[in-house]
C-alpha cells in the first residue's frame, strides 16, 4: 500500500525547494487570503454612505511606478535608485504631501536629563527622563523622552521609539514619571482643561507592554507627540511650527510642514539624542507608531536613515494605505477632518488621487533597503487593510533592485498570519483600530531576526 501521508510530505518538500511558491505565485492565491466580513462591509456602508467599503467598487487606477524616473528612465541599479530617484521621490513627497521641515539639527538644540534612576521597575530597568530643547531658549519648544532600558543587556541596548497620544506618564503606572504638562485633548480620564492630572498616569499602558518589552532585551523610548505640536488645528501658531516657519509676506508656503512633518522631525531630534547615550545602540533603533503615528512614524523613517526598523500600525490614509484606492478614509476626507496634518499642496488632491506623482507604497520604498512592518487589522477597514498590504507589495521591486528579499508573498495572508520572510514583514490581525500585545509580538519577533544580522557598527 501507497502511504499518501509519506508523498504528500514528499512532494511538498521538493516542490518548496524546486519550486518557491514566491516564484510561482502559488502562495496565497487571491482566493485563499483575507477578506473583508461582508457583513461588517454593509454596516458600514450602511453608517457612512459617502465612504467606499466594497472591493468592487475601487476605482481602476495606474500606480506610479518607483522604479521609473519622472523623464521616464527606467532605474535598473541601486546607484540610480540611491542619486537620482530616491531624492526625487522624497522631494515629490516633501512637496506635495507631508510639506518640508527644517534640514538637520537645530543649531542651539540642549539635551538635559533630568532623570536618571538605574533601579526601576523594581530593577529591571534603568530610567531615564530627557527634555530636548529644540531651540536651547527657556521658553522654546522642548519635548520629554522617556527611556526605559533593561538591566539585563549589558551592552548598547537596541531600541523602539514611539510617540504617544496621552502623554509619557500614560503608558506606566510608574509614580515617577513626569506627569505632562502640555495641552490635552478633552474627553479623556485624568484630563481637566487640557491638562493632565494623576487620574490619567498609565491610562494607556495596555499598548505599551514595557516589562516584555524589557524582557526581551529591548529598550522603550517614547514621546508625548503634543509635546512637538498639539494635535488640533490653530493655524501653525503653537508647537514647533512658529519657531522655525519660514513665512513668505506673512503666509505660510504651500509646501510648509504640517503636523505629521513636526512630529517626524521631533522624532529625528529624539535620535539626535540617542547618538549621544553610550547606553543606546543608536544602529539598532526602531521607529514605531500607531494610526496618525504610524503615518509619521513612516514619515520619519523615510527621510532619517538612522533610523534602522521601522514600523507603521494601523497607519491607514496618508501611511502605508493606497490613496489611489480610495477606500475608507480618502484624501479629500481626511485633509477635510485634520487640515493641519499634511501641506496646503496635498488639498489640490482632494478626489484627483490619480494625479498625485507618488502613491503610498513609495513611501514603503524609501525606507528600503531597510527593515519595514505594516500591520492591518481586520475590523479596521477605514484604514484599507488591503489598500496597505498593497503597498507593501509594490514597495517590494525597490528592496529586490536592491538585493533585498521584499515581501515574500503575492496575495494578501490569512488573518492573523504574519508575513515575515524578507525585509518587508506584514499582518492583518483579529479585532480592531488599535495596537496590541499581539502587534508588539511581531514587531519583537521581526526585530530578532533583522537586529541580529545587523550586528554593531
Ligand atoms: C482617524 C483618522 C485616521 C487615523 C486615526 C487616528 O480619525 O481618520 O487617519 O489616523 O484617526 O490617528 O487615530
Amino acid at each position: 500500500m501507497f502511504n499518501n501521508k509519506l508523498l504528500v510530505t514528499f512532494l511538498t518538500v521538493f516542490s518548496t525547494i524546486f519550486f518557491p511558491a514566491e516564484v510561482f505565485g502559488l502562495s496565497n492565491s487571491a482566493d485563499s487570503g483575507w477578506k473583508a466580513s461582508p457583513e461588517l462591509v454593509e454596516e458600514l456602508m450602511k453608517q457612512r454612505s459617502e465612504t467606499n467599503y466594497s472591493e468592487q467598487r475601487v476605482p481602476k487606477y495606474t500606480l506610479p511606478d518607483p522604479l521609473v524616473l519622472s523623464d521616464g528612465t527606467k532605474v535598473t541599479n541601486a546607484e540610480t535608485w540611491r542619486t537620482k530617484r530616491r531624492p526625487e521621490i522624497l522631494e515629490i513627497f516633501r512637496k506635495y504631501v507631508y510639506g518640508r521641515a527644517p534640514i538637520g539639527k537645530p543649531k542651539n538644540m540642549a539635551f538635559k536629563v533630568f532623570d536618571l534612576e538605574r533601579k526601576a521597575l523594581a530593577g529591571l530597568a534603568t530610567r531615564k527622563q530627557v527634555t530636548v530643547n529644540f531651540t536651547g531658549k527657556k521658553d522654546g519648544p522642548k519635548m520629554d523622552i522617556l527611556i526605559y532600558l533593561p538591566n539585563a543587556v549589558k551592552t548598547p541596548v537596541p531600541i523602539f521609539v514611539i510617540l504617544n497620544f496621552g502623554g509619557n506618564h500614560t503608558i506606566h503606572p510608574d509614580p515617577a514619571i513626569k506627569l505632562s504638562e502640555s495641552w490635552m485633548r478633552p474627553g479623556s480620564k485624568g484630563v481637566v482643561k487640557n491638562l493632565a492630572n494623576e487620574e490619567s498616569r498609565g491610562r494607556g499602558r495596555a499598548r505599551f507592554p514595557v516589562e516584555k518589552i524589557l524582557k526581551r532585551g529591548y529598550g522603550l523610548a517614547t514621546i508625548y507627540y503634543g509635546d512637538i505640536d498639539p494635535d488640533f488645528h490653530d493655524g501653525f501658531k503653537n508647537g514647533v511650527h512658529p519657531v522655525f516657519d519660514k513665512l513668505i509676506d506673512g503666509e505660510r508656503a504651500p509646501d510648509a510642514w504640517g503636523s505629521i512633518g513636526a512630529w517626524a522631525w521631533g522624532l529625528s531630534r529624539s535620535m539626535d539624542y540617542f547618538e549621544t547615550d553610550d547606553d543606546i545602540d543608536n544602529k539598532r533603533v526602531a521607529v514605531l507608531g500607531h494610526s496618525r503615528l504610524g503615518k509619521t512614524a513612516l514619515w520619519a523613517g523615510a527621510q532619517d536613515e538612522r533610523f534602522a526598523f521601522v514600523i507603521s500600525n494601523n497607519s491607514g490614509c496618508g501611511g502605508a494605505a493606497l490613496s489611489r484606492r480610495r477606500f475608507g478614509e480618502t484624501v479629500e476626507r481626511i485633509n477635510k477632518s485634520f487640515p493641519h496634518w499634511f501641506c496646503g499642496n496635498f488639498k489640490k488632491y482632494n478626489g484627483k488621487e490619480d494625479d498625485l506623482p507618488v502613491d503610498q507604497h513609495m513611501l514603503i520604498a524609501l525606507i528600503a533597503p531597510r527593515p519595514v512592518y505594516v500591520t492591518s487589522a481586520d475590523k479596521d477597514l477605514w484604514a484599507d487593510p488591503r489598500g496597505e498590504f498593497l503597498a507593501c507589495k509594490n514597495a517590494a521591486p525597490v528592496y529586490h533592485l536592491l538585493g533585498v528579499k521584499g515581501l515574500g508573498v503575492k496575495a494578501m495572508p490569512s488573518l492573523d498570519q504574519p508575513v515575515q520572510k524578507g525585509a518587508i514583514g506584514y499582518h492583518i490581525r483579529s479585532g480592531g483600530h488599535n495596537l496590541t500585545q499581539y502587534d508588539w509580538q511581531q514587531f519583537m519577533d521581526f526585530a530578532d531576526m533583522h537586529f541580529a544580522a545587523m550586528g554593531r557598527n
